[in-house]
């Protein structure tokens, strides 16, 4: 009946640790409602404001809804629709020419725009992999954590979610939970009725900092230093768990060493605190049991972000606070799940081809570099599906002017007509999660989920999967794993643990582990026990920023500026849905108002925030949240929507993080100035 109301299951595809489980009300072949469904434990109900418009971004009249090709200069935004036929066509044409002469002059571009497996990593990889195209170092995001965990624990490992409840310490470090973690929130929130101590750990006073019992405002980028002078008061003070140590560790005696080196008025002096700061922080973390930490990529984002997270993992481990469930440590938990990507990225198609790796996070010098031996072929096509790096890579006059090359063919497979699309020679449309089939997993919580699909695609949009099928099938690659159908893919995702057929029974799958899993060692290095002396990484230290306020740099450019997640907004998505906008207001900085007295700057005030790379124009916003010497310039508006065309990463840089090859986004010093009363 054409009326009729069903109720389909989905999840949330966005690049978030929450994962949520959705419920879609779709009447008449429409999706009306979007609501978190109340079985989900960690949903527990309740949906984002970003994500509960899901219907307004999905039947967003400014949808891309047919192929487009361009028909103005490049950059220009100007387009005609062509059929898919036509589109496709063509762009096989131009690839075919380019891999002739050397397919990895053929670059894909993606990130987690969907978290999905399939949507995000299935077809697409097989494609590039039988093509012979260069391969993607997927680093924008959580490289250095993720590998500094890795090397400390052997994978992305932590805590469940719902344990914290349970805690009575929970030390929120580099996060900004109520706005990108909220589900746990609630968690932390429960724990907080129970009793518990909430401390945050954020050079900005985060709306999740005004919720915490204590807000400790660090410099950028001095988290090393921190976990090292809590190790001196554990250590002089005895709050170590010998047993632990001895049993699930390997290495302490260097770092012991160390971290002698560390008392907490040489941490205080580096981390711009004081130092009773530095000691009660430890003394609550020595003495309270369970004591938990919720660390999140915000403080990874630096040059030492890797040796930080690998001082911040091993703290639990040396107040055996791994033996209780609500104690530990949650950084990402992705690496719990048993996906098998080779069967669902089939790198076997490579043959015996050695395809060179571009760096996602250096696209903006990549794209400006002529062939040599050590690069290899010049960069003549690019794929970007699943991102906006226009946008969100680092360094963007450089990404823009890379993007606007004339003799660069783009294609760009978007939901909306982005920074990136604006740029493409093809913008083929693409469905949005309410119009595809997905398997997911997560890095906030231990639930395998399914979205089915809700609706059909929206005009001519097509999956992601459906456009890589057929881009196969019109280059001739004729291997059969190219006629998978998405749900044959879906079927071979996980390896064992998690099956399709539950997964759709059921709508998500708690994976079978441990309720403390670490509580008896079993880190997954080859010892199982946690590294703390790396065969390659060595004893972790403290790394100061590249572009530290202690450096000749800082001379010029006094200010540090960190760029974190605006609420309503995720990453660059979101940024067009005009209910969201109006929340969210205008692009701004955050500044203390020291700061912006001594330089002239009113609240409301335009400024040029500026630094040798670049200028970006934007609102100062007066605010006891910015500290002294430290600016916050919300992310991640779209350019075009933001003053002169400019956003944030008009000045951030391209250098990487000390291990993992990400780029170091909140490393970052600038000056600001007022401008001008015109500013358009
Ligand atoms: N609403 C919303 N939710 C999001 C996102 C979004 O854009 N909007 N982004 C999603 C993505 S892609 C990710 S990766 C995740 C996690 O994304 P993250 O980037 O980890 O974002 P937050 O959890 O907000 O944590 C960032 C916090 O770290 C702080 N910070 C910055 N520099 C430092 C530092 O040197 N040390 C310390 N201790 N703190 C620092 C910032 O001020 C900020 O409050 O969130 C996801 N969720
Ligand atoms: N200055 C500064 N820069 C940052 C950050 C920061 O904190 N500060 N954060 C960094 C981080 S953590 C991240 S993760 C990156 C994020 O960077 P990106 O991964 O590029 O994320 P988004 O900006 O959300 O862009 C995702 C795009 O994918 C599209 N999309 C969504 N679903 C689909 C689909 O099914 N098919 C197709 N074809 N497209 C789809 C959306 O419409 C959206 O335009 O940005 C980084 N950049
Ligand atoms: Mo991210």
């Amino acid at each position: 009946m054409k009326d009729d109301v069903i109720t389909v299951r989905a999840a949330c595809p966005h690049d978030c640790p929450d994962t949520c489980a959705i419920r879609v009300t779709v009447q008449g072949g429409k999706a009306i409602k979007v609501q978190g469904d109340p079985e989900h434990p960690p949903t527990h109900g309740a949906l984002c404001t970003k994500v509960s418009r899901y219907p307004e971004r999905t039947y967003s009249c400014d949808r891309v809804l047919h192929p487009m090709r361009r028909v103005g200069p490049k950059g220009s935004a100007q387009f005609e629709r062509v059929s898919w036929d036509e589109a496709l066509s063509d762009i096989v044409l131009r690839l075919k020419a380019i891999a002739a002469r050397d397919p990895q002059a053929i670059v894909p571009y993606s990130y987690a725009g969907t978290m999905g497996l399939l949507q995000g990593e299935s077809m697409d990889r097989r494609f590039f992999h039988r093509l012979g195209a260069s391969l993607l170092d997927r680093t924008i995001c959580a490289s250095a954590g993720g590998e500094a965990l890795a090397a400390t624990y052997g994978g992305k490992i932590g805590m469940h979610v719902e344990h914290y409840a349970e805690s009575k310490l929970i030390v929120i470090w580099g996060s900004n939970s109520i706005a990108s973690n909220l589900h746990f929130w609630t968690f932390a929130q429960a724990a907080k009725r129970n009793g518990a101590k909430l401390i945050c750990i954020d050079p900005r006073k985060t709306e999740t900092a005004d919720k915490c019992h204590q807000h400790i405002g660090i410099l950028p980028g001095t988290d090393g230093a921190l976990a090292l002078g809590l190790m001196h008061e554990l250590i002089v003070n005895d709050w170590l768990d010998h047993d632990y140590i001895e049993r699930h560790t390997e290495g302490w005696p260097k770092l012991r060493e160390r971290a002698l080196l560390w008392p907490p008025e040489r941490v205080a002096q580096t981390c711009s605190i004081t130092a009773d700061e530095v000691r009660g922080l430890a003394r609550d973390f020595g003495t309270t049991k369970p004591a938990a930490i919720r660390l999140n990529y915000g403080m990874q984002r630096v040059r030492g972000g890797g040796n930080a997270v690998r001082l911040v993992a091993i703290l639990p481990c040396l107040t055996g606070a791994w033996r209780h469930r609500a104690g530990g440590m949650l950084l990402s938990a992705s690496g719990w799940f048993p996906v098998d990507r080779l069967a669902l990225q089939r790198p076997d198609l490579m043959g015996s081809r050695k395809c060179r790796t571009i760096n996602m996070s250096t696209i903006g010098d990549d794209l400006l570099r002529g062939p040599s031996a050590e690069f290899g072929p010049k960069i003549e096509a690019l794929i970007v599906y699943n991102s906006n790096p226009v946008a969100v890579a680092p360094e963007s006059p450089k990404v823009a002017k890379g993007f606007l090359r004339e003799d660069l063919f783009t294609v760009v497979l978007e939901q909306f007509m982005t920074d990136t699309a604006d740029h493409a020679d093809y913008v083929l449309p693409a469905t949005t999660q309410l119009e595809h089939l997905d398997v997911h997993i997560s890095y906030g919580h231990s639930y395998a989920m399914i979205n089915e699909r809700a609706i059909e695609p929206l005009g001519e949009a097509r999956p992601n999967t459906a456009v890589f099928r057929e881009l196969a099938q019109r280059m001739g690659f004729d291997e059969p794993c190219f006629k998978d159908s998405d749900e044959a893919m879906a079927r071979v995702a996980f390896n064992k643990d998690v099956s399709f057929e539950a997964l759709r029974a059921s709508h998500w799958v708690k994976l079978p582990l441990p309720d403390a899993p670490l509580a008896q060692g079993q880190f997954r290095t080859p010892s199982g026990k946690c590294i703390i002396d790396s065969p390659i990484f060595g004893v972790p230290d403290h790394v100061p920023n590249y572009e530290s306020p202690q450096s000749e740099l800082a001379k010029r450019f006094p200010l540090a500026m960190i760029s974190p997640p605006a609420r309503n907004f995720l990453n660059s998505s979101f940024v067009n849905v005009k209910s969201l906008r109006d929340i969210e207001g205008e692009p701004m900085v955050e500044m203390n108002e020291a700061d912006a007295r001594s330089r002239g700057v009113a609240n409301g005030q335009f400024v040029r925030v500026f630094n040798d790379r670049g200028e970006y124009v934007c609102k100062a916003v007066l605010s006891a949240r910015a500290r002294p010497g430290v600016v916050n310039g919300l992310g991640i508006w779209w350019r075009k929507l933001g003053a002169r065309g400019t956003n944030v990463n008009e000045v951030t840089h391209q250098r990487l993080t000390d291990i993992g090859r990400a780029p170091s986004f909140y490393d970052c010093l600038v000056e600001v100035r007022p401008v001008g009363a015109s500013v358009s």
